[in-house]
């Protein structure tokens, strides 16, 4: 269940933060469609704790406090959501729910009531709309000792009450939640806090969910699941290696380590075998992304990681990340914020605010739309160009300043050497031709908006980064020759 079924030579599953379900559905049909986008991550659409006097005001992790299986979130409701599925489905983007399944709510907040008006009662473990009662959950005790996996497993992550998936009626819960986002037509899941569930009841639940919508997708298609399981320094006692027959991992190390070479902690010279030379999973076992909702807030594992905040180095890494053959990738589609646990751009009543789309196809209304950054949508179409070759034509220079090519198909350089420009004659392994950098602009109308590459008879091409540039990388392919 590891084959995320995208559609043709697409790739990039692209996660939008907290966006309505109609917004998302407009988005498939005006931009990812056409721009080659495989998918999209959603918020988790279940109902959730509605907490409207929390300061601030609907924090974004209310939907990490599940109160019942009911599609009812502040991102649309049941109706929504299926039209939403289809449309994307319809323009050959699939999608993907983030789903949390571990626990339930937390008792820490009251009265609270779910957004959907279903009334949980924590403190006693009932939540009616379910219906789950105290039985069907372990015992209450924090997970406080990542030493142990036992307390990872069965005890309480953040307070939420921990559901026992050994249970053959709470598996049954869980599964008809699933195949109820399956009927819609969703390729698959992000599998909320994997890391927190034993990898044996995780596979007996995927094994029991029907196969994928024929309505979409070939009879006999088995839904993809990529499993949130944070493991960077691998001296905990839960493995990401654990969870890997039976579906995807999220690789934490890929965003970190890469973060840390491109802030110049760590050369980008040694990236020449960035890979599972570098201790990451197998490719075809991971997922592969820079920031996610939680790391650009400092929160769930791992380092200093490079966001929007930092965008010329962050550029970069997606950049990397998209030209070189590892991994399902991910990039993250974010709004803007200051406070942690900011919710979504929202009007006084607590609706969503809609993405606004300006004239030069960025967002408005507090929406940062990473994915709309046309350095990272044109090396997702980058990807998609050199899709089945391999790493040629590697260069370095001992330090910060790297260029390599993809088979005959393209050629990226990048440019992170502090105050030092990038000045080389390099083989790029194109054929002749003059053509247009990705990065600084693109291909339009038959000429370059940005900088434009000439590559001569034998392959080799001059190659100019300055440092003064507002982007340090340069990717020309196939597909951007005049
Ligand atoms: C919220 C409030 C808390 C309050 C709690 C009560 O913030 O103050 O006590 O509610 O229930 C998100 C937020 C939490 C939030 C929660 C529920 O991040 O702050 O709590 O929603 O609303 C670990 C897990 C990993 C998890 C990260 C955040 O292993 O699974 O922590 N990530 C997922 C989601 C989160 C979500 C949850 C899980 C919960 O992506 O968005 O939480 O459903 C080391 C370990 C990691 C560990 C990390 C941080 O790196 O290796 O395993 O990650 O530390 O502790
Ligand atoms: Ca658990």
């Amino acid at each position: 269940q590891k084959n995320p079924h995208w559609v043709g030579g697409r790739n990039t599953i692209v996660h939008l933060f907290e966006w309505k379900f109609s917004d998302i559905a407009a988005e498939c049909e005006r931009f990812l469609g056409p721009m080659g986008y495989a998918g999209v991550q959603t918020s988790p659409v279940n109902e959730y704790l509605s907490l409207p006097y929390n300061n601030p005001s609907h924090p974004w992790w209310e939907r990490y406090q599940p109160v019942s299986y009911n599609i009812i979130s502040r991102s649309g409701n049941e109706d929504q959501f299926a039209d939403m599925v289809r449309r994307c489905n319809n323009v050959g983007v699939r999608i993907y729910v983030d789903v949390t399944f571990n626990d339930m709510c937390a008792a820490a907040f009251g009265n609270a009531v779910g957004i959907g008006g279903d009334v949980p009662d924590p403190s006693n473990k009932r939540y009616p709309a379910v219906p789950y009662g105290p039985d069907n959950f372990h015992s209450t005790c924090p997970v406080n000792n990542y030493q142990n996996g036992d307390n990872v497993r069965q005890c309480e992550l953040d307070g939420l009450r921990d559901l026992d998936q050994s249970q053959p009626y709470v598996r049954q819960k869980i599964v008809e939640h699933l195949n109820r986002l399956v009927s819609h037509g969703v390729a698959g899941f992000r599998v909320d806090a994997a890391k927190h569930m034993y990898p044996s009841d995780l596979q007996a639940i995927y094994g029991a969910v029907n196969d994928l919508s024929t309505e979409f997708f070939p009879s006999g298609t088995r839904p993809f699941f990529y499993q949130e399981v944070i493991d960077i320094t691998g001296t905990e006692a839960v493995k990401s290696s654990e969870y890997t027959g039976f579906g995807v991992v999220t690789e934490f190390k890929y965003g970190a380590k890469l973060s840390d070479a491109f802030l110049g902690n760590n050369p980008i010279h040694w990236l020449k075998n960035w890979g599972t030379g570098w201790g990451l999973l197998p490719s075809d076992s991971a997922l592969a992304f820079i920031d996610n909702h939680d790391n650009q807030r400092n929160n769930g594992g791992g380092g200093d990681i490079l966001t929007y905040k930092r965008a010329k180095l962050y550029k970069m890494a997606i950049s990397f990340m998209l030209a070189w053959p590892y991994g399902i990738t991910r990039v993250m589609s974010s709004y803007y914020f200051d406070n942690n646990n900011a919710g979504p751009p929202s009007d006084g009543n607590g609706n969503i605010l809609d993405v606004s789309i300006n004239s030069d196809n960025t967002c408005g209304n507090g929406w940062v739309c990473e994915h709309r950054w046309s350095q990272i949508y044109n090396m997702v179409g980058f990807r998609n160009t050199v899709e089945g070759t391999s790493v040629t034509n590697w260069w370095d220079n001992g330090n910060q300043q790297i260029a390599f090519g993809r088979g005959n198909a393209g050629f990226v350089a990048f440019n992170d050497q502090y105050n030092t420009d990038f000045k080389q004659t390099l083989q790029t392994g194109l054929p002749q031709g003059d053509y247009c950098d990705l990065i600084s602009g693109s291909k339009s109308n038959g000429r370059c908006t940005g900088k434009s590459v000439t590559v001569n008879g034998d392959g080799s091409a001059y190659i100019e980064i300055l440092s003064s540039e507002n982007d340090g990388a340069l990717a020309i392919s196939r597909d951007s020759k005049l």
